[in-house]
C-alpha cells in the first residue's frame, strides 16, 4: 500500500467512525459534518439511494483494510471505484451482509453498480491482488459462525461483479509462496470430520480463477496457526504451514516446496512429519519456523524432552526446541535450545552439554536452571541459572555480584543475567560459550 492509499484508508476510518455513530439517527446532521469530503458524501448518498437509506456499515475485523468503504481501482480503468460493506434487511426480514460496488457514471456522479450478498454476519478481511494476471481481483472473507469463515473472490469488469470462488477456509493468504515472481491466493481448508486438509493455491486465468496447486496437509490438522514463507536453503523458497492437531497441545508444520513434479508436501506421510511435531504445555512454548540464526534461511522446529523428564506427566515436562535445516528432501539438526519467546530470548544448548545437562524452571517460571542430567532435584549440581530482570530497574538483591550480563531485549525491556554457582563444575560454561549460546528474540 502506498502512502496515498494509506492516508485514504485512514481518512475513511476516521470519517466512517463518525458515520457509524450517526447512521441511524440524524442523516441531515451527518451531511453537515465538516470532516466529510465531497467524495465521501457522494458515495454515502449513492449508497443511501440504493437502500432507501436503511443500512448499517460493516467494518472488516482484521487485515490491512479496516474501513467499511474502500476506494480502489478494481477494474484497471484509470478511475477508482468504491467497495462498501453494509448490512441490509432482506424481504423476509433477514439481515443480509452485502458487498456494494459504486462507480462513477458518465457525468462523474457516484452510483451503485452491483451488489453481492456475502454469507455470514460480519466482514473478516479484504485482500487485493493481480494473482499472476493483468488486473486486480479481490477477496472478501466473512464470518459464518464462531469457527467458520468463508472466502469470496471477485473480479469487477464492465460495471459488473463476477464471483470467481466461494469456499470456507481455515487460513487465507495472498503472496508469492514459492519465489516464482507472481502472487497466488492460498486457502488452507481443514475438514476435521473427514480427517482431510488441503492447501489450495489459486491464480487468475482468462475466465476466472484456476487451481494452480492442491496439496494435502496433515490428516489430523484442525486449525492453522501460522503460515511462514521463506528460504529453506540457497535454492528453495518454501511455504511452511503450522497446524494444531485435533485441539490438543500438539502442533506440527508441513513444508511445501516446488519441484519438477509440482508443489509437494515433503512432510505428508513421510518420516519428516515427526520432526516438526511440537508438544507444548505450561513450561514449553510453541516455536514457529523462524530464521533463528539470522542467516536468511528458515529453521524448522520440533521438541524433545529435557533429560530426566521421560517418566513425568506430559503436562509437566520441560522440553527443548530443536531447530533443523532442510535440504535435498531431508531435515538436519542445527541447534537444541530453550525457547523462551514470552521472556524474549533463546538459549542454545552447547554441544558438550547435550545429553549431559537438563533444566528446570524456577522463580515462577521466569528463571531457568541448568543442571547435571538426571539430577533435576539436586540443587548442588546447578551449572547455570538465567535470571530475567526488568531493564532499568535496580538490580534484585538476589542477583550475585558476579552475575554475567547476557544481553537486553529492548522491545520487552528485559535484561538477562547468567549466574554460575560453581565455576569448578566441569560443565560450567566460559563467558565465550555463554555469549555464543544466548540470543535475544527482538519482535
Ligand atoms: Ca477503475
Ligand atoms: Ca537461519
Amino acid at each position: 500500500m502506498n502512502l496515498t492509499n494509506k492516508s485514504r484508508v485512514l481518512f475513511c476510518v476516521l470519517s466512517l467512525c463518525f458515520l457509524a455513530s450517526c447512521v441511524s439517527s440524524d442523516v441531515t446532521g451527518l451531511l453537515r459534518a465538516p470532516r466529510l469530503s465531497d467524495e465521501q458524501r457522494a458515495i454515502y448518498d449513492a449508497l443511501s439511494a440504493n437502500t432507501d437509506g436503511v443500512f448499517t456499515l460493516k467494518y472488516p475485523r482484521s487485515g490491512d483494510y479496516r474501513s467499511a468503504f474502500l476506494i480502489q481501482d478494481i477494474d484497471g480503468d484509470p478511475e477508482t471505484e468504491a467497495l462498501a460493506f453494509i448490512e441490509v434487511q432482506g424481504e423476509d426480514g433477514a439481515r443480509l451482509l452485502t458487498l456494494s460496488v459504486l462507480d462513477r457514471d458518465g457525468e462523474g456522479n457516484w452510483r451503485n453498480t452491483d451488489d453481492f450478498t456475502l454469507g455470514g454476519t460480519d466482514v473478516d478481511s479484504v485482500y487485493f491482488s493481480t494473482l499472476s494476471g493483468g488486473r486486480t481481483v479481490f477477496a472478501v472473507t466473512s464470518v459464518l459462525s464462531s469457527d467458520e469463515r468463508n472466502a469470496s473472490v471477485f473480479r469487477y469488469r464492465g460495471g459488473e461483479l463476477h464471483s470467481l470462488l466461494s469456499r470456507t477456509f481455515s487460513y487465507i493468504g495472498v503472496g508469492d509462496f514459492f519465489g516464482t515472481g507472481g502472487e497466488q491466493l492460498l486457502l488452507v481448508r481443514c475438514d476435521s470430520a473427514a480427517k482431510q486438509s488441503w492447501a489450495e493455491f489459486y491464480v487468475q486465468s482468462g475466465t476466472g480463477l484456476e487451481m494452480w496447486a492442491n496439496v494435502s496437509i496433515d490428516s489430523y490438522a484442525d486449525e492453522i496457526t501460522d503460515v511462514t514463507v521463506g528460504k529453506l536453503n540457497d535454492v528453495t523458497t518454501g511455504t511452511m504451514v503450522t497446524f494444531r492437531r485435533e485441539a490438543t497441545d500438539v502442533y506440527g508444520t508441513d513444508v511445501l516446496v516446488r519441484t519438477d513434479k509440482g508443489i509437494v508436501n515433503v512432510c505428508y506421510h513421510t518420516q519428516n512429519a515427526a520432526l516438526t511435531i511440537r508438544r507444548v504445555n505450561n513450561l514449553t512454548e510453541l516455536s514457529n519456523p523462524l530464521d533463528i540464526n539470522n542467516d536468511g534461511i528458515i529453521e524448522l522446529t520440533g521438541t524433545v524432552d529435557f533429560p530426566g523428564y521421560e517418566n513425568i506427566d506430559p503436562s509437566q515436562r520441560l522440553r527443548m526446541t530443536v531447530w533443523r535445516g532442510f535440504s535435498m528432501s531431508r531435515f538436519t539438526e542445527k541447534y537444541y535450545g530453550y525457547y523462551a519467546a514470552s521472556q524474549g530470548y533463546v538459549f542454545f544448548i552447547p554441544p558438550r552439554w547435550q545429553g549431559n545437562v537438563t533444566a528446570r524452571l524456577t522463580d515462577n517460571g521466569t528463571s531457568i536452571e541448568f543442571l547435571k542430567a538426571k539430577r533435576i532435584d539436586e540443587a548442588n549440581d546447578v551449572v547455570l541459572k538465567i535470571i530475567v530482570q526488568p531493564s532499568g530497574s535496580p538490580l534484585s538483591d538476589e542477583l550475585p555480584d558476579d552475575a554475567f550480563f547476557l544481553g537486553e531485549n529492548k522491545t520487552l525491556k528485559k535484561s538477562y543475567y547468567a549466574v554460575t554457582p560453581n565455576h569448578k563444575l566441569p560443565l560450567a560454561l566460559t563467558e565465550t560459550e555463554l555469549k555464543n549460546a544466548f540470543k535475544t528474540l527482538e519482535q
